[in-house]
This record gives C-alpha cells, sequence and structure tokens, in this order.
C-alpha cells in the first residue's frame, strides 16, 4: 500500500488557495491546515483535518502559537532516508508533511500603510509560518514548500502529470523559500531600524539582510565634502571590478571606481586584443589591434589630450612593451587581466599609479559571450527618496541583426567599423555620436543635450587630434529624429552610418543618406547611457 501523503496548507493571503487544495485532494493528498485556512477549506466542501486536532494542542496566545509543535516540524524536517529517523517519528506517533503551503502574515504591507503602530507591526511579524518555511525548505529533498500564489499551478501540473515533484522543482522552491524569508527578515529589519537613530541604519535600504557586502568606506564621494563607501554584490558576477585585486597604487577613489567600471565593461566586450581609456566615465579612446601596445597606441591617438590622467583598461595581458608605452602619459588607473613581470617592475617606480588585474576566463575572449557582457542582471540608480531598477543593458548586437535601409551597401570592410563604433557607442554617455575607422575611435561626441551638438563635438576633437574623419563609419546611440544630424556626420567625413532606426522621420532620413551616398544601417536597438 502506498504511504499516505500529506499537505500542510496555512496562508494569510488566501488568493488561488481552494483551487490548489482542491488539486492536492484529488492527487491523493490529505489537507492539514490552520484556523482561518481550515475553515476556508472546509466550507468550499474539501475534508481538512486542523493543525490543533493533529497536535491534540489547542491554537493558543492569540494565534501566536498554532504550528509551533513537534508534529509539525518532525514531520517537515524528518529525513526520509534515515532510519534512525523514521524510527523517531514512529515512537512519537509523528506523520510526515509532504507538502508545506505557507503565506506569511503580510509585515510589508502593514507597516507601509500610514499610522502603522509599533504594535501593529509587531503583530504582523509571523513567527511559526517562516519556521515551517524553512523547515520544510532545508528537508528540500522530500518536501516541496509552495510560498506564493504564482507558483500552484506549475506544482499542480506537475503532480498531475508526474504524480510528484521533481527534485529539480523542490530545489527551486527551497531556493525561493529562503529568499522570501531573507526578504522578510530584512523588511523587519529595515522597517526597526528606521526607528532608531541615523547611525544605525543601513545604507542601502531594501538591502540591509545582507545582499550587499561593504567593501570599503572611501576618502570621499564623488567631491571632498560627500562621504561615500564601496560595496559589492553577495555574489558578484565573475570578471567584474568588485573582483579586482590591486597590485600597487594609491587608494581608489570613488571616481576611480566609477570610470574604471565605465572602462571595464567596455573593453570585456571585444574578443580581439583592446584598449580602453576613460575620462569621467566617457571612453575617450577606444582601439583593436594585434597586441596590447598597438589597441594602446590607437586608442591614445583618439584624444590625447583627455587621455592624460585617464583610466586605461586591457583586454589582454600588458607586456613590457606596452607597459613603456602607457607609461609615457600620466595614468590615474591601470586594469588588465594579467601583468608580465617586467611590466610590473616598471610600474613599481611609479609608485602613485593604482594597477588592479581582473580575472578573465581562461583560453582569453571568444567573443561576445554571456561572460564578456556579464553585468550585474539589475542596475540600480538612486532617485530623490526612491530607487530605479532595470535589467543591465548587456544587448549584443550581431552582423546579422543590421538592416541595410539605403541603396548603398556597406563593404565588408565598413560593416566591421560599424559593429567596432556600435560598440563604442554602447559605453558614451548620450547623447553619443562616435566616428570609427580600422578598429579605433577617431572622434567620440558625449553627454550632450543635442544630438548635433555631439556630432559637432566629436568632429572639432578629431580636428584636435589631427585626424581626419574621411571615409569613417559612425554610430548615433538614438535614431536621427530629422536629417540635419545625418548632415552633420557626413559634412564631417563619415561614409557609413549606424543608428536604431525607428523616428517617425526614418523616411527622410534614408532618403538624405541617398542623397548624400553614403551606406546607412539600423540596429534596431537604442542604447541611451545616462
Ligand atoms: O503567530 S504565528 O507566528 N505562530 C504560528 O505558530 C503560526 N503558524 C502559522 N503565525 C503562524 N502561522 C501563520 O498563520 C502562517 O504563516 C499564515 O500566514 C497564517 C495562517 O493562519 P490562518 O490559517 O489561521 O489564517
Amino acid at each position: 500500500m502506498t504511504r499516505q501523503r500529506t499537505a500542510l496548507i496555512s496562508v494569510s493571503d488566501k488568493t488561488g488557495v481552494v483551487e490548489l487544495a482542491q488539486g492536492l485532494h484529488a492527487a491523493g493528498f490529505a489537507l492539514l491546515s490552520t484556523g482561518g485556512t481550515a475553515k476556508l477549506l472546509q466550507d468550499a466542501g474539501l475534508a481538512v483535518t486542523e493543525v490543533a486536532d493533529h497536535t491534540g494542542f489547542p491554537e493558543m496566545l492569540d494565534g501566536r502559537v498554532k504550528t509551533l509543535h513537534p508534529k509539525i516540524h518532525g514531520g517537515l524536517l524528518a529525513r526520509r532516508d534515515l532510519a534512525t529517523h523514521r524510527e523517531a517519528l514512529a515512537t512519537h506517533g509523528i506523520a510526515t508533511i509532504d507538502v508545506l503551503v505557507v503565506n506569511l502574515y503580510p509585515f510589508e504591507a502593514t507597516v507601509a500603510q500610514a499610522g502603522c503602530t509599533l504594535e501593529d507591526a509587531i503583530e504582523n511579524i509571523d513567527i511559526g509560518g517562516p519556521a515551517m518555511v524553512r523547515s520544510a525548505a532545508k528537508n528540500w529533498q522530500d518536501v516541496a514548500v509552495l510560498t506564493d500564489a504564482s507558483q500552484y499551478a506549475a506544482v499542480l501540473d506537475e503532480l498531475k502529470s508526474t504524480g510528484d515533484t521533481t527534485r529539480a522543482t523542490r530545489f527551486a522552491l527551497a531556493v525561493s523559500a529562503f529568499n522570501r524569508i531573507s526578504n522578510y527578515d530584512g523588511a523587519i529589519s529595515d522597517y526597526l531600524s528606521s526607528l532608531q537613530a541615523d547611525s544605525t541604519r543601513c545604507a542601502f535600504p531594501g538591502q540591509a539582510n545582507g545582499r550587499f557586502v561593504k567593501l570599503q568606506d572611501l576618502r570621499y564621494g564623488e567631491n571632498p565634502h560627500q562621504s561615500a563607501a564601496f560595496y559589492r554584490d553577495l555574489y558578484p558576477a565573475p570578471g567584474s571590478l568588485v573582483t579586482a585585486r590591486q597590485l600597487q597604487g594609491k587608494e581608489l577613489s570613488f571616481n576611480n571606481i566609477a570610470d574604471a567600471d565605465a572602462a571595464w565593461e567596455c573593453v570585456k566586450s571585444f574578443a580581439a586584443p583592446a584598449c580602453v581609456i576613460v575620462k569621467h566615465a566617457n571612453p575617450c579612446g577606444v582601439a583593436v589591434a594585434e597586441d596590447a601596445l598597438q589597441a594602446y597606441r590607437k586608442a591614445f591617438q583618439t584624444d590625447p589630450t583627455s587621455a592624460f590622467g585617464g583610466i586605461i583598461a586591457f583586454n589582454r595581458t600588458v607586456d613590457l612593451a606596452a607597459a613603456q608605452a602607457v607609461s609615457g602619459q600620466f595614468v590615474e588607473v591601470l586594469m588588465a587581466p594579467g601583468y608580465s613581470p617586467e611590466a610590473l617592475e616598471l610600474f613599481k617606480a611609479k609608485a602613485n599609479v593604482r594597477v588592479l588585474e581582473i580575472a578573465l576566463p581562461e583560453g582569453g575572449l571568444t567573443g561576445d559571450t554571456d561572460w564578456q557582457r556579464g553585468r550585474n542582471a539589475v542596475d540600480i540608480k538612486r532617485v530623490g527618496s526612491g530607487l530605479l531598477m532595470q535589467t543591465a543593458d548587456n544587448h549584443v548586437l550581431s552582423k546579422s541583426d543590421l538592416k541595410v535601409v539605403t541603396r548603398l551597401q556597406p563593404t565588408a570592410q565598413q560593416l566591421d567599423d560599424l559593429m567596432f563604433a556600435w560598440t563604442v557607442a554602447q559605453y558614451v554617455k548620450s547623447n553619443a555620436i562616435v566616428f570609427c575607422k580600422d578598429g579605433m575611435t577617431m572622434g567620440v561626441g558625449a553627454g550632450q543635450m543635442s544630438r548635433l551638438d555631439s556630432a559637432r563635438i566629436a568632429s572639432i576633437k578629431a580636428g584636435h587630434a589631427s585626424l581626419s574623419l574621411a571615409g569613417t563609419a559612425v554610430a548615433s546611440d538614438a535614431f536621427f529624429p530629422f536629417r540635419d544630424g545625418l548632415d552633420v556626420v557626413v559634412d564631417a567625413g563619415a561614409s557609413c552610418i549606424i543608428q536604431p532606426g525607428g523616428s517617425m522621420r526614418d523616411a527622410e532620413v534614408i532618403a538624405a543618406a541617398d542623397e548624400r551616398g553614403v551606406a546607412m544601417v539600423f540596429s534596431g536597438v537604442r542604447h541611451f547611457r545616462h
């Protein structure tokens, strides 16, 4: 005879719970439930045993103690594969519980209400629910724990089709369960902390439960009158800035770290040997070449004036030749996956230069892999008393995504330059206009309120660096709303253009490109960066 399986259901938010209980009943589960939930299920005509009847102990202390009983926790925690555990259950007359469905007292919603008192908040701190969730999640090998109504349908489907839950499902449910408990406890901790003096409050409300770890206090923030600290994700993405090892040099400043991140994320997006020089969070020179030295030379050429005091990143080991070249300029921070011993020896004489090493994958960069664009999944920006959160802009364009919209087709060389320009533009603050040729930036227009001005500035800067923009590829991070932007870049010398497209006046802009005899491709993607 097969063992009777049991599901314990105890929910504050009763959404969907009747249907779930019906499904569990149909799958052969006996139902066990706490007061309010039991009543709802009985009213729906289901056979339910109340926890109080099951334990032989009444709910007490205004419900503060309902499920905190060995018959419940023994049933959830006992390992089915251990004879000693099975014997203990038999000795004490405890039945196993196979499925646990719990959602917690609504603490977050309670404290979000205007006029919530400390007493209201305290009464809404669930104790027995999280205890059961933790017991079940710890014993995920044998127990499925559902903590959110959004999980009900998939679990029921699985029970229907296979008769049981899979190991993978139970593990995923356990992970969700611990996440939920962590968030719940974080909300309690944040709320109670908020009632205390400012000094004890967490720098990241909502993150008090440790998803960020403080790496160091910084001397000051963006400006000397601002205080600052550097935090990292509890689980940082491999190859991200926070995994860097500082080999020498002064302590990193707030601005150093922000600029280093911009340089590193950009240089990581190239498979070929690349060098990125950043000033004030914008690349002022980017190049790919056959080796680190050549990449640096080309990147530096874009804007030697701005490169002074820059943050320089390589995606290849820095050898002596590259180190010597870099030493010719004032550099704030140098970043690379590695350095030759001779290169490190040379930097020792420049004790102030901050030299960072960040591991890249074995075998080097192999193209536009997730790894290369492995930014954290969520970007966070502080606004007023709020946070803006979004998934990271880690879109990777491939040539096959491009749509040629002009009569003129770009040549293979132009396509390479367009792809290069597009990748750089992704890391340039909006409005971004980037002229490139032969794997090198020739003029970067960044952060202007008008796209036209960005185009003009890029062209002026090319002039300052004595670079000719004739025959360049140009990338615009967003569409040209009118033909004037296109005219400015073509006047400057561009022979091909990449832009997202999607303007109301695309037809006018395409006609202008045809008229001016340039090739234009649409990427279909926009890369605003603010
Ligand atoms: O007050 S508690 O912390 N003590 C408990 O022993 C307990 N057991 C379950 N709260 C407890 N619960 C919670 O009751 C569950 O987490 C759920 O939110 C709620 C369901 O109660 P009812 O079925 O009576 O509506």
